[in-house]
């Protein structure tokens, strides 16, 4: 199966400007090289094209509505076209909110396929914010509450006339930091939640068994990896650093579950901002990690 790796460079839903940079940092890490030295073919799409970050504050709650609403439906595009060509998209983010467009068009793709969708959704944010709830109007505080129909419409319907998904198709690993409106609103919507604590009381191996529980061979599974998801000690190059995210090993294990599973078939990598890290460590990590989410272990396993 052919990986095509799809560069989004912007920072247009962030609080921080950067992550516009990822794309470059993640190529500069050597990804595609790193995947096909396992035997993977990749295709490097290029990026993406979108307007320019015009820095202003919010308007009626959200900042750069209409420029995030662009570089989605670019996405969007990007994303299913690929799918329906048999391939798995890797978008090389960029912020959060490009998982809107990735997984509205995941979403079109598994109404197509009648598959089961399935998103891990890995983050020190659950990313449920809206309008009413954000603290700073960051629309990359909110994409997870968008593709579940809370939002401008303009996002809930970016692939046509009903919100992409439900909060049932969401499992959160890794949640250490919820906005004191966002917690009602993920409580209300009954979204699958594995904090911090949850991991800390049973461990990554029974939290991941959980997560990855009912997956079967009709199931898409789609990987949305914030880099701010790991502990800023090891990834220091992301906008928004939460202490007390899952170390080295345990992010390892939770990318060796997934690949396990056999049925990861498309993947977000978002939030990496090099203008806070040192050395492209952070870049380094995440490629570090992908390899694993793409079957690297010690052992021969199978
Ligand atoms: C915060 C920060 N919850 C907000 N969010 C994110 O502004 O909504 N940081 N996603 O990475
Ligand atoms: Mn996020
Ligand atoms: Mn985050
Ligand atoms: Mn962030």
């Amino acid at each position: 199966q052919t990986i095509s790796l799809i560069g989004v460079p912007t920072d247009i839903g962030a609080g921080h400007r950067g992550a516009s940079m990822g794309p470059e940092a993640l190529r500069v890490a050597n990804l595609a090289l790193r995947l096909e030295r396992r035997g993977l073919q990749v295709v490097d799409r290029g990026n993406l094209h979108g307007p320019i970050n015009p820095w202003q504050p919010p308007t009626d709650g959200y900042r750069h509505l209409d420029e995030v609403v662009a570089w989605n439906m670019a996405v969007y595009t990007a994303f299913h076209q690929e799918l329906s060509a048999g391939h798995l998209p890797i978008m090389l983010g960029g912020d959060h909110c490009l998982a809107i467009g990735s997984i509205t068009a995941v979403a079109r793709h598994c109404r197509e396929t009648g598959k089961q969708l399935r998103v891990l959704w890995l983050d020190a944010h659950s990313d449920f914010n809206t309008a009413q709830a954000t603290p700073s109007g960051n629309i990359h505080g909110m994409p997870v509450a968008c593709l579940c129909g809370y939002g401008p419409q303009v996002l809930t319907e970016l692939g046509g006339s009903a919100p992409a998904t439900t909060p049932d198709v969401f499992r959160q690993i890794g949640i250490r930091s919820v906005d004191y409106g966002e917690k009602q609103l993920v409580r209300e919507a009954n979204v699958g939640i594995y904090d911090m604590r949850h991991i800390d009381e049973e461990g990554m191996k029974r939290v991941m068994e959980q997560a990855l529980a009912g997956i079967d061979e009709n199931t898409h599974l789609h990987v949305s990896f914030d880099v701010d998801f790991l502990d800023p000690s090891i990834a220091p190059g992301v906008g928004t650093t939460v202490r007390g995210g899952p170390t080295y090993r345990e992010a390892q294990l939770c990318m060796e579950m997934i690949a396990d599973t056999g049925h990861m078939a498309s993947l977000d990598i978002v939030e990496l901002n090099p203008a806070f890290d040192k050395r492209n460590q952070t870049a380094k990590l995440a490629v570090d990690l992908v390899e694993s989410l793409f079957g690297k272990s010690t052992l021969i396993r199978r």
